[in-house]
Order: C-alpha cells, then sequence, then structure tokens
C-alpha cells in the first residue's frame, strides 16, 4: 500500500535554465518533499547538483530536449506528476534567441505531449511576460490582449494555449500559474525583474547597487513563500473549483525606488545609481498591477507578504544564509 503510494505520487521536476536547480525549483522541491515525503520528488537537470540538493532527496539527469530519455524515466519511475519549470527567463533569452526556442518551445512539447501519453498531471509556470505593451498595464486582467516582445513571453503564452488545447481535446490536467516576479535568496537567474533579487545579494555585501531599471518602473513581484504557497494551494485545488487553466497570481506591486527606500531602512549606508539598458525595454512593456481577483475568487488564493515584510524576511535570510 505504502509504496503504492510512492510510485503514484510521485511528482518529477523538470529543470534546465531555471527550474529544479533554479531559483524555484529548489524551494519548490523542499515544499513538495515536507508534504509528500522525500523519496516520491525527484529533481532533475542537466547540471550538476550542488551536495545541498542531493542531500535533500533523489536527483537524476534528464534533458528535456530527449524525448526518448523522458519516457525512459517516467516508466522507470512510475511518474505522475510533472512540474515543468524548465525556460530561459526574458533577459537572458533575447541574448539566445534559438536557444530559447529549443528549451522554452520544444522542450514545452516534449512534457507536454509526454503528460499525454502517460496521462500525467503536468504544471507549468507562465509569467508576467506573457503580456505585453498592448496589454492594458494597470491592472492586467486575467483574460486579455497579449502580443508580447521577447521571445520567453511568447513562449510562455504558447505554452498557455498549447496546455489549454490539450486540456479541452486530450483531458489533460494542465495547470498554470502567471507568476510576477518572484524574490527569494537564491542568485537571480537572468529575467528582468532579477534587480529586485540582486539588491539583496549585492546591496547588503558591497552596500552598492548600480540598478538597470529606471527608479520608476513599476512591477509585479511576489516573495517565494507566498509563491510556492499559491502554487501547492493551485495544484491541490480540486477540479470542479478551477474555471480555468491559467490563472494571474501576485502579491504587490513596487518600483526599484520603493523598494530601495525600505531596504534602507535595514542598511542606511547602502548607495543606490541608475543605468538602465535594455531591460527598461522589456519591463516599459510588462504589467504595473497584476489582475489576480479570478484566483482569489476560485481557489482562495491570499498572499501574506507586502514590501515591508518580503524585506524584513529577505534581510534576515541573508544575514544568516551569507554570514
Ligand atoms: C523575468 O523577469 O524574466 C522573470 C519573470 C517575471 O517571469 N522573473
Amino acid at each position: 500500500m505504502k509504496i503504492l503510494f510512492i510510485f503514484t505520487n510521485t511528482i518529477f521536476l523538470l529543470y534546465f535554465h531555471e527550474g529544479g536547480l533554479g531559483q524555484l525549483g529548489t524551494e519548490c522541491a523542499k515544499l513538495l518533499r515536507k508534504k509528500y515525503g522525500s523519496e516520491n520528488v525527484i529533481l532533475s537537470d542537466i547540471i550538476k547538483p550542488t551536495e545541498e540538493s542531493l542531500s535533500n532527496g533523489p536527483f537524476i539527469f534528464a534533458d528535456i530536449l530527449d524525448f526518448k530519455g523522458l519516457q525512459k524515466i517516467v516508466v522507470n519511475y512510475r511518474i505522475d506528476w510533472l512540474i515543468h519549470f524548465s525556460a530561459l527567463l526574458s533577459a537572458v533569452g533575447e541574448q539566445n534567441v534559438p536557444l530559447a526556442v529549443r528549451v522554452n518551445i520544444e522542450g514545452m512539447h516534449n512534457v507536454i505531449e509526454l503528460a499525454k501519453q502517460y496521462k500525467l498531471r503536468i504544471f507549468i509556470p507562465s509569467t508576467i511576460g506573457a503580456f505585453g505593451p498592448d496589454s492594458p498595464r494597470n491592472p492586467t486582467p486575467n483574460v486579455t490582449i497579449q502580443r508580447p516582445r521577447t521571445i520567453y513571453g511568447v513562449s510562455k503564452v504558447h505554452a498557455e494555449l498549447l496546455g489549454e488545447y490539450y486540456h479541452h481535446r486530450f483531458g489533460l490536467d494542465f495547470r498554470c500559474l502567471r507568476f510576477p516576479g518572484v524574490i527569494s535568496c537564491d542568485p537571480p537567474g537572468g529575467g528582468t525583474t532579477d534587480y529586485a533579487v540582486a539588491v539583496f545579494h549585492e546591496g547588503m555585501v558591497t552596500r552598492r547597487y548600480e540598478c538597470y531599471l529606471e527608479p520608476h518602473t513599476r512591477l509585479p513581484m511576489i516573495y517565494i513563500e507566498d509563491c510556492l504557497s499559491a502554487l501547492f494551494q493551485f495544484l491541490n485545488t480540486p477540479n470542479q473549483r478551477l474555471r480555468r487553466r491559467v490563472y494571474n497570481v501576485t502579491a504587490m506591486s513596487f518600483t526599484p525606488e520603493e523598494l530601495f527606500s525600505e531596504l534602507k531602512k535595514h542598511v542606511p549606508d547602502l548607495k543606490i545609481s541608475y543605468k538602465p539598458d535594455g531591460r527598461q525595454y522589456i519591463a516599459d512593456s510588462w504589467p504595473q498591477v497584476f489582475d489576480d481577483s479570478d484566483a482569489r475568487r476560485d481557489w482562495g488564493w491570499e498572499h501574506k507578504y507586502n514590501l515591508e515584510k518580503l524585506v524584513e524576511s529577505m534581510v534576515h535570510d541573508m544575514k544568516k544564509n551569507f554570514s
């Protein structure tokens, strides 16, 4: 009975550039392992894991571009739930569009087909980056115009639509949350919202930070704990309560200036300068305020962290982790 439970509840986390061992994946695996047992959550990547990631539970090599290899894993480990974080994020995707197409689009084709063939439940995150300059920016509703101008955004709209299609056409249990910038102690991974992570890493050590976005650039954000709660709650919501497969979620919206002034309450000698680069163009096309009322109504989503609590918690964790 127990063994059956283990196999039928095995969760499979895939990672390429941002995922299993990336900002979301590591933390997500910790949470799921606590809830479902370490052995039931398999973390995967194509890069060498750290000692820490190996100590928490099983880890295997998996390449999302190798469909046969993925089939073998699903069969051998009797996987029944797939969480697919693999993606090149917005800024890094613009630097290597062909690779972003392979990882974000071809990789997604592989995992969705795998999920269909083996009747796996599948979660794929989307992003505020799935919107573009033609979308309403304040607030950005769940259903509206989506014409993103980054390959990352284009690949995420594609994933949302293909996932919905597989759900309606083949009955696939596809679920997707559109996340805003996620803030955690893990190092930033090539996104446009990363300044809000980097300022803690660089600013708290060197007492200086050069921001690549203009001071008034407002973007939606969420603290990692809230992000994981949203994910966990959403994954566990019964199908009949979901009115859609793709939901916006968020916790707050702030500008670099607002974040830095909150951080200065803890680090008064922090010196900030601004040198906007190409990421400004991306940020200017994204939502400023994200409307997640559908998630709040349908499955009871509620955030706990506002800007003040987020900064307090980040400062505390950074001091603990890096002292
Ligand atoms: C990025 O900035 O690319 C990501 C995101 C908002 O999806 N953090």
